[in-house]
């Protein structure tokens, strides 16, 4: 196995329009990154994710690209964009932007274009297929509800959008469209970046446009729209194009890739992506009616999720760790308990993602324990996502306050209400009322008493990953999970030739032992003041983690 930076490095991940909003129109910018940079430099991290900040009509906060060559006004100006990379580097850090190409707006000048007539030069740049019979061609659904393609009278043909009809899918067969690709990632790594986050790039080789036989649409998801034939072909030549000849790391967003697929993405030899997120843990408390019909957690399921996808570093690729982002629960809502154990439990959190292998990725918001959220009204709710679903839950009389309940456990807005930077109106995010609601627990949970308190969940994430950087061990040893299903505890070694670390996670409010034959071990970092031991017995409280650094040990869950 290589050492890289990129495989050493934490990523932060901001979410621009609820980052920090510097001019007080309710909405974040640039500037307002610019401004808050200190924050993220304190905790600590290598390299920042931006979240899409091109010029958009945001039909899907910015994952709809209208000019990949412009900024948003409402994030500022490219001038805006050149100072941030500035002062982020100047900080030591990098930065690496989100790269949207499976589908761009359908205001972008190529589908304008494209739409305007079936000979025109930009015609197979998106997916047009006639009628079958007066129907869609086929029977996709989409990402965001109703079906898969949309009806265009003029030229009597329907087109694509696996995500909403504003987002028409790009047609990565044909080649001039491929090169277009390129030239913009090559014009903004040109500028100095230092890598992409590829949006859905799992799905730009399209299947056979047959119906799809799946009821559940995770299936759909991973038989007919991820890891199409051209995949690898489309990949290697982006690759080899673009990023190839430059120091800088990716990272592929991989919707219906399992295990056996990742290589295909992240096989070191191969030289295509660095690193690919999947979503085996992120999709599996999906219940029979989507994710806003959740199921309970399955605590083994999880464990069983890191411990496969580890095994990618023998098969030649390397994993990247998240539990969380702009499309999910929040974290500590979602896998720890945000009531009680509010506190305990980011921590615990905080341990897990900082002492698994692989690059860590934090999500904003995650290093002061923001939480999920219930507005009062659907009217208070922004994602497409959400308000799609609810419109056809409406249309199909269904159970609204079921679905309800779906939302505040499991939608995207969870993750987007403003950055919590003090207890000031609308969490010191802005003066004004912003896009989307601050929580209100802005009061108890936000940066700036964090910062004073020295127990405080953001300065635990800044020793963790102080841990993290100052034992290389965290970052390229063996990952071994104690070969004990047990329903609470998650406790696992990172070991090499030289250190050897045992953590245990207690991932529940009640208490949980374990023993350990130790000779020699000392805790290095834990969520309690104390540890609680009675001869070789360790005894977690709720939602106890515990880092240790220890010579020939061995232990058995009891
Ligand atoms: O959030 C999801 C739906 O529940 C995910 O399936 C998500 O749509 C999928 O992971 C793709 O996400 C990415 O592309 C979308 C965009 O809306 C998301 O914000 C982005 O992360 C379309 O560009
Ligand atoms: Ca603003």
């Amino acid at each position: 196995m290589q050492k890289t930076w990129w495989k050493e490095a934490i990523v932060y991940q901001i979410y621009p329009r609820s980052f920090y909003d510097s001019n007080d129109d309710g909405i974040g910018d640039l500037p307002g990154i610019i401004e808050k940079l200190d924050h993220i430099q304190h905790l600590g991290v290598d390299v920042i994710w931006l979240g899409p900040v091109y010029d958009s009509p945001n039909d899907d906060n910015g994952y709809d690209i209208r000019d990949y060559y412009a900024i948003m006004q409402e994030f500022g100006t490219m001038a805006d964009f050149d100072r941030l990379l500035a002062e982020v580097h100047q900080r030591g850090m990098k930065l690496i932007m989100d790269l949207v190409v499976n589908h761009s707006s359908d205001e972008h000048a190529w589908f304008v274009e494209s739409r305007s007539s079936k000979t025109n030069d930009k015609r197979d740049f998106y997916i047009w297929k006639d009628s079958k019979d007066g129907h869609p061609p086929n029977n996709w659904p989409s990402f965001f509800g109703g079906n898969a393609w949309k009806y265009h009278p003029d030229t009597d043909q329907w087109y694509l959008h696996l995500f909403t009809e504003k987002q028409p899918d790009l047609n990565w067969e044909n080649e001039a469209l491929r090169n277009e690709v390129y030239q913009l990632m090559n014009w903004w790594l040109d500028k100095g970046i230092d890598g992409f986050r590829m949006d859905v790039i799992s799905v730009i080789s399209k299947r056979d446009f047959d119906d799809t036989p799946f009821e559940v649409f995770e299936e759909t998801i991973s038989n007919k729209y991820a890891n199409g034939p051209r995949i690898e072909e489309f990949l290697t030549e982006m690759v080899e194009k673009t990023t190839s000849k430059y120091d800088v790391m990716t990272v592929g967003e991989g919707p219906g890739i399992d295990f056996d697929h990742a290589l295909k993405y992240v096989d070191e030899s191969k030289q295509r992506l660095n690193m690919i997120f999947h979503f085996d843990h992120m999709f599996m408390d999906h219940g029979p009616g989507g994710k806003f019909d959740p199921v309970p957690f399955d605590f083994i399921r999880f464990v069983e999720v890191f411990e496969q996808w580890d095994k990618l570093v023998e098969q030649g690729g390397w994993p990247a760790i998240f539990l969380g982002n702009h499309d999910f629960a929040r974290i500590v809502s979602r896998f720890g308990n945000d009531q009680e154990y509010h506190e305990k439990s980011a921590k615990a959190l905080a341990v897990l993602l900082l002492t698994l292998r692989g690059t860590t990725y934090i999500y904003q918001g995650d290093e002061i324990g923001m939480t999920n959220i219930k507005l009062p009204s659907i009217l208070d709710y922004r994602d497409v996502e959400t308000l799609n679903a609810y419109r056809e839950v409406e249309g199909n009389g269904g159970d609204l306050r079921k679905f309800m309940e779906g939302v505040y456990a499991q939608g995207r807005d969870n993750a987007r209400t403003p950055m919590q930077w003090s207890r000031a109106e609308h969490g010191g995010f802005s003066k004004t009322t912003p896009w989307l609601n601050s929580n209100p627990n802005h009061s108890r949970i936000n940066v700036e008493d964090q910062e004073k308190d020295e127990e405080s969940i953001l300065h635990f994430y800044k020793k963790a990953v102080q841990l993290r950087k100052s034992n290389p061990t965290l970052v390229y040893g063996s990952f071994k999970v104690q070969e004990v299903a047990h329903k609470e505890l998650f406790l696992y070694e990172r070991k090499d030739e030289i250190e050897n670390f045992l953590v245990a996670i207690n991932f529940s409010s009640k208490k949980v032992s374990f023993q350990s034959q130790e000779k020699d071990y000392h805790l290095l970092m834990n969520n309690y003041p104390d540890l609680l031991t009675t001869d070789k017995v360790v005894h977690l409280r709720p939602w106890e983690a515990c880092v240790f650094k220890e010579h020939q040990v061995e232990q058995s869950v009891i």
